[in-house]
């Protein structure tokens, strides 16, 4: 007999519900000094949420905001310089706009006061592994990214090595998940991601898109981010600003494999390829 199809999935974040039956897209809101600069080192508070609003007006379901560099080779941000770049630019956004504020942080502190000023999801490259960032996370009724990464930020990229990416990528989550239902968050709250680029060369990222529909079967909700990475600049020759239609076109096939949250810079043209590739997927 076939099986039942599985339910539609959705993810808590906190006061608010987010239909995943179709994919959606997480906008990515840089608030560090290098962006929205007002011509210096300070980081332009309203430039920031102008750009939010703006993404959430071409599309964005979620509105992903970060304070600390996660490139390789940046150097680390303090609480207290996190916190003051990032509340903020929350608090003004859930005021401006209907979708989903989610804050871009490893650090227990940031993601209380995130969640204080209305943030609803928590998206952690770290997956919750930092001291307090489980508890911090669970207390705030967020939902939860859970990232893999191999190694940190600062090396991940010199020589990363598997025996099998993918299996190693799927028992890393599945582990974080399990630890994550241990300490008490229910199956809504909780969404999984490969981490591309993370400690990853372009062979095992491309194993990995391809090999996505496995991790899609674990059955909880897919997020990617490929939106302008490198394997992008190698596979087109192109800057980051310049890699909008590459970028596109990997959301297309993230999608069309079941990601559910896409990460991306260029918010209106994700959502349209995520469209076509929602529309090729249905009743498959
Ligand atoms: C050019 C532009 C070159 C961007 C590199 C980059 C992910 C993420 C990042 C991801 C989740 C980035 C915060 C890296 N990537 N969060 N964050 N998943 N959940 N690099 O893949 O955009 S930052």
């Amino acid at each position: 007999m076939p099986s039942a199809p599985p339910p539609a999935l959705r993810l808590r974040c906190a006061d608010k519900t987010l239909d995943l039956s179709r994919p959606v897209v997480m906008g990515v809101l840089n608030v560090t000094p290098d962006s929205f600069s007002d011509g210096g080192r300070f980081f332009s508070l309203q430039a920031g949420v102008e750009q939010g609003v703006r993404m959430a007006g071409e599309g964005a379901a979620i509105i992903d905001v970060g304070g600390e560099s996660t490139r390789p080779g940046a150097d680390p941000v303090s609480v207290a310089e996190e916190l003051r770049r990032v509340i903020p630019v929350v608090e003004r956004l859930r005021a401006a706009t209907a979708a989903v504020i989610s804050v871009d942080t490893s650090k227990p502190e940031v993601m209380r006061a995130a969640s204080a000023a209305g943030a609803g999801l928590i998206n952690d490259v770290r997956a919750l592994r930092e001291p307090g960032a489980l508890e911090a996370a669970l207390e705030s009724g967020c939902a939860v990214s859970l990232m893999h990464m191999q190694g940190e930020p600062r090396t991940m990229q010199v020589a990363p090595v598997y025996a099998d990416v993918v299996r190693e990528v799927r028992e890393f989550l599945r582990d974080r998940v399990a630890a994550c239902r241990a300490a008490g968050f229910t199956e809504e709250r909780l969404a999984i991601d490969p981490g591309f680029g993370f400690g990853k060369n372009m062979a095992h990222n491309l194993t990995l898109l391809r090999h996505l529909g496995e991790l899609v079967s674990d059955g909880l909700p897919v997020l990617v981010g490929l939106s302008r990475k490198s394997m992008l600049g190698k596979l087109t020759d192109r800057a980051p600003e310049e890699r909008v239609y590459g970028s596109v076109a990997l959301a297309a096939i993230a999608a069309l494999k079941g990601a559910c949250i896409v990460r991306a810079h260029d918010v209106g043209a994700t959502c349209d390829a995520l469209k076509v590739a929602a529309a090729v997927r249905e009743g498959s």
